[in-house]
């Protein structure tokens, strides 16, 4: 997210970006990533992939898109947890994520988009406007999920504006109709991706590129699960990270990297040693997923000498938990393990969701967390609804919660601080 040696203005122009906007984009984000991140103490050295990857995630990732796409692979950009990478990479395409964690041209934005909006919608439009997303650019298919209304009304607006846009239907309940509706809608995406790539989807295919998705989430799960040592080995910010990096990484280098990451990790629990003081106050948090550079919350909660432990979200373990069985004679049956994998997915546009609170409460007690802070987008009416309850049932357990409403902007800060501060106080006592 920084200014690197290597002029990517080229790349970027060939990419139709607007420069100046994109240059002080960069900037403000290499000065956010720098104060947000490189200032924690005891960081694992490992990290310094990741540092890396950031720093060259508008440069040397999209030039390997660029390079992949001049070989006669084709990039799909994604908005959602359901859109299946297995049946990208089965094509040998290559999927990125594309949802937007920052501000940038709300103005823009909300010509198109009511402002009652969430922060998440709104960045992904302004990104586009604003002319500053590589990712929405290099993309050879854009794929939108009917998931909330906010975003399936918006991807009606936003099909008008990029190269081509296709629609995934999705199912509203974990119902054997439901079922039937996201296997159907697969295998459709199936067909859409062979049509795009010219590339017909075996068992061999669709067997491999489901063993390299296990594999990813594999080592995220390893790493989910030393979060629970205490002291923790590694910070919440810089977990996020990783979790973030998920999306927009090369599958195979990034799994090594968690992996390596995960080993080191393992050593400083047997060391005894971590990021923070034992007994440092442990908090989950729950609820709308962080997108880069969204990192206000973990920041603010961190900055309190409180250590995150674990992120039930999309861009964490709701997103990345489970494996998909990969046993199977045909791509029909394949396709079979990955409906029932992805149907285990308890977003907040399902309903009833009630396996979420059950989600959440193994999480507080697997990584040890002594409260949870909800955490919703203003205007995510699924989640914000769902939190209501989730926080009494909660605290009903005897399980501490706060629930938060926020946005990606900085005018709240001093008011989050203050109510994480007191949220603190008593998880600690
Ligand atoms: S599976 S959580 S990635 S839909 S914050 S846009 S819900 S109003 S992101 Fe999501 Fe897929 Fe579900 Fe996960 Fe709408 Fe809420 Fe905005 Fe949201």
């Amino acid at each position: 997210m920084s200014e690197t040696a290597v002029d990517y203005h080229p790349m970027w122009t060939s990419l139709g970006l607007n420069l100046e906007n994109h240059d002080a984009l960069l900037s403000i984000l290499g000065r956010l990533y720098g104060d947000t991140f490189m200032t924690q103490k005891n960081r694992p050295e490992g990290m310094s992939y990741f540092d890396f990857v950031m720093s060259e995630v508008h440069g040397l990732r999209v030039k390997e898109l660029m390079d992949a796409k001049a070989a006669g692979k084709k990039v799909v950009g994604t908005y959602c947890t359901f859109v299946p990478e297995e049946l990208v990479l089965a094509t040998g395409g290559i999927m990125v994520g594309l949802c937007a964690g920052a501000d940038f041209a709300t103005d823009e934005a909300e010509k198109l988009l009511p402002r009652n909006t969430c922060a998440l919608i709104k960045s992904t439009f302004g990104f586009k406007l604003g002319g500053v997303c590589p990712y929405i650019e290099a993309s050879d298919l854009i794929v939108g999920e009917n998931t909330c209304d906010g975003k399936k009304k918006a991807y009606e607006t936003l099909a008008g504006l990029v190269n081509e846009f296709y629609a995934m239907d999705m199912p509203q309940t974990k119902s054997p109709q439901g079922r039937a509706l996201l296997k159907a809608e697969y295998l459709t995406f199936k067909e859409k991706m062979e049509l795009l790539s010219g590339t017909v989807i075996t068992v061999e295919s669709l067997r491999k590129a489901t063993a390299v998705v296990n594999n990813k989430r594999r080592a995220v799960q390893r790493l989910a699960r030393l979060r629970a040592a205490d002291p923790a080995p590694v910070s919440g910010l810089d977990a996020l990270l990783i979790n973030q990096v998920f999306f927009y990484d090369d599958p195979e280098r990034f799994t090594g990297s968690v992996n390596a990451i995960c080993d080191e990790l393992e050593k400083s629990i047997s060391d005894g040693t971590g990021v923070t003081p034992t007994g440092t106050p442990r908090i989950l948090i729950s609820g709308c997923p962080m997108a880069a550079p969204n990192w206000k919350v973990p920041a603010t909660v961190e900055g309190l000498n409180a250590v995150i432990v674990g992120e039930e979200s999309c861009i964490g373990e709701r997103g990345s938990r489970g494996l998909t069985n990969t046993e199977a004679i045909t791509v029909d049956g394949l396709i079979d393990h990955l409906v029932d994998r992805y149907m285990e997915i308890d977003c907040a546009i399902f309903t009833p969701n009630g396996d979420r609170l059950d989600h959440i409460k193994e999480m507080v007690n697997e990584y040890r967390a002594d409260g949870v802070l909800l955490y919703g987008l203003n205007f995510c009416t699924p989640y914000l609804m769902e939190g209501l309850g989730i926080e009494k049932q909660l605290e009903a357990s005897g399980i501490p919660a706060l629930r938060i409403e926020t946005d990606y902007s900085q005018e709240d800060t001093g008011q989050l601080t203050t109510r994480i501060e007191a949220f603190i106080e008593r998880i600690s006592g």
